[in-house]
């Protein structure tokens, strides 16, 4: 079966995680991806926290599925050229240098447009233009300055990072669509344009909810659904909300049966409005659909803290997954908290190609997350990850380049 960007050619300058988020996502929907990486060295990650010696990391193979991979040293001038005929005959660039280091490299924009005026110059950086334009950023720094670690974590503690990498897999995603939008907006314009993705940007979209309790703190001076209330006085910006929803639906974690010994028996319980009375009558506290201190939503908000802990009592005598199954007869919102170990041999992850196992010729087989998005006429096979400098020679004899001109290559270690 064909494949969505069937194609396209990708120009894959990308290293650590954001860029290649990116540029695996367009490789799984059927781009051809040519990674170019430094001579002898390649993508930082592939030795970073590895777990076999001498082995292409997991950090690697994760993020840089279904590419080709060649070596370039593109500061020697005879690199440059090479580098100045991918880019005529690619579609797309991917970059996610630190600010400045394509310029240095005497690859300005309008250097690019002057080699091949139908590409796409596609960036990741740190920050959009403004003070900290020139800054290096790596996840954490982005999930710091876009909202997500004041607002995560619990009233009394510090700022949190989340697990999941927003400011580089969350950058990465809004740049791949950056790209395929460009590239269909190509198809009146013929011209290429510039796509930019800021990591600070990309967190600040996903923290939005709190940029709209911001506000409403701001007019209000309270946020009635977030723990604080009603013991305790709200500052000037948002605080730590714990656990609870970021929507109208108030939630909680609650323990389950086991949680003393397991640290993952827990589960996500959301107190749904028009679900109320199925939650009375589960727990036993029938009276609380009628009685005005709980009869509705805006009533329940000062004794959000008793409810959860009168649900949690409930809870504590299931196991997750046992309480889930009766919740949802109800249709009551919930989810267990899975570990990572519990997501890895699910199988029905498995089944829908979310979680895949990989062959690779050093490490053997692995898993590693799938496409998450599922395309009916462009479905994804994954496939390993590239060794350093694997297609080397076949992309540039592809490119035309003289089988003498590569031995040069070679000889003058650019290659
Ligand atoms: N041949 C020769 N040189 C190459 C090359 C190649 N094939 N590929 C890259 N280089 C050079 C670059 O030109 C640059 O050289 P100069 O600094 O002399 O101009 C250098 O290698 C590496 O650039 P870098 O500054 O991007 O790398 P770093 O490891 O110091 O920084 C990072 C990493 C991620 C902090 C930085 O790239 C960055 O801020 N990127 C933008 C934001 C981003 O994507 N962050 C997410 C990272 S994922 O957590």
């Amino acid at each position: 079966m064909s494949k969505a960007l069937d194609g396209i050619r990708i120009l894959d300058f990308t290293h650590v995680q954001s860029g290649p988020t990116c540029t695996q996502l367009l490789a799984w929907f059927g781009a051809d991806v040519i990674k170019v990486e430094k001579a002898g060295e390649g993508d930082a990650t592939r030795g970073q926290l590895r777990d076999i010696p001498n082995v292409d990391s997991l950090y690697f193979t994760m993020l840089n599925h279904n590419k080709r991979s060649i070596t370039l040293d593109t500061k020697k001038p005879m690199g440059k050229e090479v580098l100045e005929e991918l880019i005529k005959q690619c579609d797309v660039m991917v970059e996610n240098f630190a600010p400045g280091a394509l310029d240095r490299m005497g690859f300005s924009w309008e250097r690019i447009q002057e080699i091949n005026p139908r590409i796409i110059l596609a960036s990741v950086k740190g920050f959009g233009p403004g003070p900290y334009e020139d800054c290096k950023v790596y996840e954490n720094v982005a999930q710091c300055s876009g909202g997500a670690a004041s607002t995560t974590g619990f009233e009394d503690g510090p700022p949190v990072v989340t697990g999941a990498q927003i400011g580089d897999s969350g950058t990465g995603l809004n740049l791949a669509l950056g790209i395929v939008t460009a590239l269909f907006q190509r198809e009146t314009t013929g011209r290429g344009q510039k796509v930019m993705a800021a990591m600070q940007d990309a967190v600040l979209n996903l923290c939005r909810v709190k940029l709209r309790d911001q506000q409403r703190l701001d007019r209000t001076g309270e946020l009635r659904e977030y723990p604080q209330y009603p013991e305790m006085e709200f500052g000037e910006a948002v605080p730590r909300a714990g656990n609870a929803s970021g929507g109208g639906q108030p939630g909680w974690i609650l323990k389950c049966k086991g949680w003393q010994k397991d640290p993952n028996a827990y589960i996500y319980f959301i107190t749904q409005a028009p679900v109320w009375p199925a939650i009375c009558k589960i727990i036993g506290e029938e009276h609380w659909i009628t009685d005005p201190q709980y009869a509705t939503a805006e009533a329940r908000l000062p004794h959000l803290k008793t409810i959860f802990a009168r649900i949690e009592e409930w809870t504590k005598t299931k196991t997750k997954l046992e309480a889930m199954d009766i919740l949802n007869e109800f249709d009551i919102p919930c989810g267990p908290i899975l570990s990572m170990k519990e997501i890895a041999e699910d199988e029905s992850l498995r089944a829908t190609g979310t979680i895949v196992e990989v062959d690779h010729p050093q490490r053997g087989r692995s898993l590693s997350v799938g496409n998450p998005i599922k395309l009916s006429d462009s479905p994804t096979e994954v496939t390993r990850s590239p060794l350093l400098g694997e297609h080397t020679l076949e992309v540039l004899t592809q490119m035309g380049i003289s089988q003498e001109r590569i031995k040069q290559l070679q000889e003058a270690r650019v290659i």
